[in-house]
């Protein structure tokens, strides 16, 4: 792997140093809305931007260099100087009213995500979350944590919504679930999966099944009630029933809990579940020896520093369905971040 080159300039350590710095002009840039002030495609000056944005023109002179050396933005030099305008890849994914925006999982990365991974280090050493250095409150229940104001969940939920933008589509075309026409979302959140899942199966009708205080968020500011093939359920699933239905799907709430968690919820819902009917896991997926991907190795330290859980192998999962009594175990990577995995009763 390494060459002589790369011993005597370590491109890769200064690369990976340099990492966090990236995120945050990133996310900066983001949040002080320069890529939305550019979507119009004219072409501004940095003392415009920073007029229109409320900031120091030496500061947004910075940012805005910064940003064109991360390809986020292109620079012109005009007879009046230097004018700055969106990339194609800026317009589409970093402005927030884009339909693919990452705005609002930037966001959360940046003013939540952020402030947990300051506490890796503590992280590692004790095997938990950090929600208790980071924010003050128990790290004893992570969605305690997690939506411990109305304001952090919405921004958790509609950061979650913004992934589903760019895999939404794959990960519920990854099976044929045309036969599955009566399907539970559990732990569906702002509901952007079920809106893709009704969407691509015509026929189906999805219940978002999660606590009263996200379903209210959801109804609220998500689904609106024309949606006649959405509907909710307000239910905690470690406590609550789960009502019977032909699919389960489980979109990134198995790597939110322990291997004894998971069997508990996996046993329910096997409990419940229709004969012939199944569950879809949507995760994404170690390799075999956990060598890679690198984004799920990160995303799994994420879950140490968040939550209970952890990103799982293949095989992990289809034990863990096993465990529950569910069979033909059908493993289908997407290639993007967000992987399927069905299991049959
Ligand atoms: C969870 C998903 C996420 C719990 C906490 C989380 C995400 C960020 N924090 O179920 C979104 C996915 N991104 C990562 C880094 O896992």
């Amino acid at each position: 792997m390494s060459s002589t080159e790369d011993l005597d300039y370590p491109q890769i350590i200064v690369q990976y140093s340099n990492g966090f710095l990236i995120s945050k002009v990133m996310f900066t840039a983001c949040e002080l809305g320069v890529f939305d002030l550019l979507e119009s495609g004219k072409p501004l000056s940095s003392d415009a931007i920073a007029a229109h944005l409320g900031a120091s023109t030496m500061g947004m002179e910075r940012l805005l260099d910064a940003c064109v050396g991360l390809k986020l933005l292109a620079v012109e030099m005009t007879q009046e100087g230097a004018l700055y305008r969106n990339t194609e890849i800026s317009n589409i994914y970093l402005t927030k009213s884009s339909p693919k925006s990452q705005y609002h999982i930037m966001m959360y990365y940046s003013n939540t995500v952020y402030l947990c991974w300051q506490y890796l280090a503590d992280a590692v050493r004790e095997g938990r979350n950090q929600y208790e250095r980071a924010f003050g409150v128990s790290s004893k229940d992570p969605f305690g944590a997690m939506y411990r104001s109305d304001e952090e969940m919405l921004k958790f939920m509609t950061g979650q919504n913004s992934v589903w933008s760019l895999c939404g589509r794959d990960v519920l075309a990854a099976f044929d679930l045309s036969p599955f026409t009566q399907i539970y979302d559990l732990g569906g959140g702002g509901g952007a999966l079920a809106q893709e899942c009704v969407s691509l199966y015509p026929n189906s009708t999805v219940t978002i099944y999660d606590l009263p205080k996200v379903v209210r968020v959801a109804k609220e500011q998500f689904i609106f009630p024309d949606e006649h093939q959405i509907a909710f359920h307000e239910g905690d699933f470690f406590n609550d029933s789960i009502p019977g239905a032909e699919l389960y799907i489980l979109s990134k709430i198995l790597h939110d809990w322990d291997d004894e968690k998971c069997k508990e919820l996996l046993a329910k819902v096997y409990k419940a579940c229709r004969p012939g009917g199944g569950v879809l896991l949507v995760e994404s997926l170690l390799n075999e020896d956990k060598s890679g991907p690198v984004e799920t190795q990160l995303y799994s330290m994420n879950m140490l520093v968040q939550t209970e859980g952890k990103e799982r192998t293949a095989a992990e999962y289809s034990r863990l369905l096993e465990a529950a009594g569910f069979g033909v175990i059908q493993v289908k990577r997407t290639g993007k971040l967000y992987d399927a995995v069905l299991g049959r009763k």
